[in-house]
């Protein structure tokens, strides 16, 4: 192995496990302070801490490849240089980012931006960085150099069979590069739809999506799983062919069992309950996954948890209480990160993000759920939002850290980061211009 790292042209592992315990050292009289203040609240709630700490340690998240470099806008990007400019390093530098958080052990690819070429050589640096790639989405938004047809008025609802054709064997095609580095999800998102009234007959674009959608699912191993995202607006802005929870769920119960909703945060609209959209899908045995990100209006894709903690706790109050009812059926979740860093470093926008959403959890764990169910059927409602207020406002940041702490990581993920200097290693080797592929 060590020859291997050292033939590799990819980066030498800049944060080593023993170099995070170095950095963790300075650190643990204060962290030790405050976990046992925050363990001994919750010991005398007859809270189990070590339980709730194996269980904020096993959440993982998985990182997407196209988010490692600098984002942008129509109106501009401002890359910041050492990007990952290939597979191999968006691979280190998720294995980079799991080093530190112990929490982001897999990564979703978009092809083509991430075809593989050297498998053997992948799954090698997949083992090594302990990752494994959870879900390949395909790209019928964009047409590629070579592609014959245009995806112009849409992929798998066009008007023309050749074009449908073209991306029902696209998808089929992230299949295979997803069997080769043993995925077992295909997301598909579509960006199909119209920008003005009367463009698009739409029960027949529906309908020719659903049958396009079954080939697909056709031709999936039987172990695999379609993840259907929906999404209200852009690049389209009179209708989408796929624009909520409900189109998505209805495809997926056509499609059939492996086929489930994709709930991405920024495709709502504005004040949409995701939450109750969330208890929906569970309660029906179709919420296959998320994109979790952050957003104020529309699909910002902000960090995580950055606009409305407390939507995403309530999320995951949602999350937590299906898995404790054993009347829910819904297969496991897939957790993604999907967002676009415009004026952070990519790095630091993801560890924040992991860092929000291991935040959420572990208060969505904290809830007093007999209390709250009791004060739900009793209709107690000042009590019912007081158990979940309690549980949101409590203080679970020592918490998070013991829980990565105990899985070798770092106490401070983003410190740790910054004190190491990571980025500017990354220009050294990289270049100050190396761009990543993605959006
Ligand atoms: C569409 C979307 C989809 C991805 C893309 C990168 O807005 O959320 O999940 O394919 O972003
Ligand atoms: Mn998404």
């Amino acid at each position: 192995m060590g020859l291997f790292l050292l033939s590799c042209r990819h980066t030498p592992r800049m944060i080593t496990d023993q170099r995070i315990q170095e950095l963790n050292q300075p650190l643990l009289n204060d962290h030790q302070f405050r976990l046992s203040y925050a363990a001994e609240l919750l010991n005398r709630q007859g809270v189990n801490v070590q339980a709730l700490l194996n269980q904020i340690a096993a959440f993982q998240v998985a990182i997407p490849s196209w988010a490692l470099g600098t984002g942008g806008t129509r109106f501009g990007r401002y890359p910041g240089g050492g990007e990952p400019g290939s597979l191999e390093d968006k691979i280190a530098d998720v294995g980079l980012l799991n080093r530190l958080n112990r929490s982001s052990n897999a990564i979703s690819l978009h092809i083509p931006w991430d075809i593989p070429k050297d498998v053997a050589a992948l799954k090698q640096l997949l083992t090594q960085e302990g990752l494994t790639i959870d879900s390949v989405n395909s790209n019928t938004f964009q047409d590629q150099k070579e592609q014959p047809l245009s995806y112009k008025f849409g992929s798998l609802c066009h008007t023309d069979e050749a074009i449908r054709e073209q991306a029902i064997q696209h998808n089929i095609e992230c299949i295979q590069y997803g069997r080769q580095l043993d995925a077992q999800t295909l997301t598909v998102w579509l960006a199909d739809g119209a920008n003005f009234p009367g463009q698009q007959h739409f029960r027949r674009a529906y309908q020719r999506t659903a049958d396009s959608l079954a080939a697909i699912y056709e031709a999936m191993p039987t172990d695999w799983t379609m993840l259907i995202e929906y999404k209200p607006y852009e690049p389209f802005f009179y209708s989408m062919v796929i624009p909520d929870w409900g189109t998505s769920y209805s495809l997926c119960q056509a499609i059939g069992q492996n086929a489930q909703v994709l709930v991405d945060l920024g495709h709502h609209l504005p004040n949409t309950n995701i939450e109750q959209i969330v208890g929906r899908l569970l309660h029906f045995g179709r919420l296959g996954g998320f994109h979790f990100n952050g957003s104020m209006y529309g699909d910002d894709d902000l960090t995580t948890g950055s606009t409305k903690p407390f939507q995403l706790f309530l999320i995951f109050n949602e999350l937590v209480d299906g898995a404790l009812d054993g009347a829910v059926k819904n297969p496991p979740v897939a957790y993604m990160i999907d967002a676009s860093h415009n004026t952070k470093d990519p790095l630091e926008d993801l560890l924040q993000s992991v860092q929000n959403i291991l935040t959420a959890y572990a208060k969505a764990l904290l809830v007093d759920r007999a209390a709250l169910a009791d004060a739900q059927e009793s209709n107690d409602v000042v009590r019912a939002e007081e158990i979940l207020k309690d549980a949101f406002l409590t203080d679970v940041r020592p918490l998070v850290a013991e829980a990565i702490r105990q899985s070798g990581g770092a106490l401070d993920p983003i410190a740790a980061y910054r004190r190491e200097g990571v980025r500017t290693q990354l220009i050294q080797q990289r270049g100050k211009l190396s761009l990543a592929t993605g959006l």
